[in-house]
């Protein structure tokens, strides 16, 4: 079976949004006219309490960028962004959900962020993801969505990790960082085993799989 990983396809990840990533919205397009070469889609949703430690706003003096330890790990701060039941926290109004069997929401423990869809930060609490694909025998991956240098990467990896066969859909997905730092995790994830593929291509690769 393949699935297809919505990540955090959300209003504060889109421009005019409290951590806008650059072009976030042109995704949509794409990510809508793929859904039905999938067996499955499932999508995943940063889902913040007020008081997370990501939150720069939660550590005086500090600002959106700074490096501090979180509970023994390192953490860049953010903006505050995807609170849970605020509107930015919401799907994009565009994105096409009547596909999406399963709604994975991460990053509710104040102290440890969760950029994968999979693991928390520290590896140590699981999502329920793998668990979900595991029980309807999923055995490849086909990510897109938002931010590529951050939850799309490492999601990617920890697919990897698990063994699944994992595609990127390039034209589906952009880096909070912009174009180059977009190039840059595309060429590394490539490296380490991503296939990439655009948007343009799944029919073929999926239909009648
Ligand atoms: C993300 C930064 C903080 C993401 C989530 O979805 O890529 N980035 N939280
Ligand atoms: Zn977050």
């Amino acid at each position: 079976m393949n699935a297809l990983l919505l990540i955090d396809i959300q209003k504060d990840f889109l421009p005019g949004g409290s951590l806008e990533v650059p072009e976030g919205d042109r995704i949509i397009p794409a990510v809508n006219e793929i859904q039905e070469y999938f067996d499955i889609v499932v999508a995943t949703q940063d889902w913040h309490p007020e008081d997370h430690g990501s939150f720069a706003s939660n550590h005086p003096g500090k600002q959106p960028g700074d490096r501090i330890e979180l509970d023994g790990v390192e953490q860049i701060l953010w903006p505050d962004h995807c609170i849970q039941e605020t509107e930015g926290a919401d799907f994009a109004d565009d994105l096409k959900m009547d596909r999406v069997e399963k709604i994975i929401r991460k990053g509710t423990d104040p102290l440890v962020d969760s950029y994968s869809g999979f693991y928390d930060n520290q590896h140590k609490r699981a999502t329920g993801l793998h668990e979900y694909l595991r029980e309807k025998e999923v055995d490849t991956v086909t990510i897109v969505g938002l931010a590529a240098d951050v939850c799309v990467r490492y999601t990617a990896l920890d697919a990897l990790e698990l063994g699944y066969k994992v595609f990127l859909v390039r034209n589906a997905t952009r880096a909070v960082g912009g174009g180059e730092v977009l190039e840059d995790t595309l060429r590394e994830l490539r490296e380490k085993g991503v296939g990439m593929v655009e948007s343009s291509g799944i029919k073929d690769m999926f239909n009648g799989s």
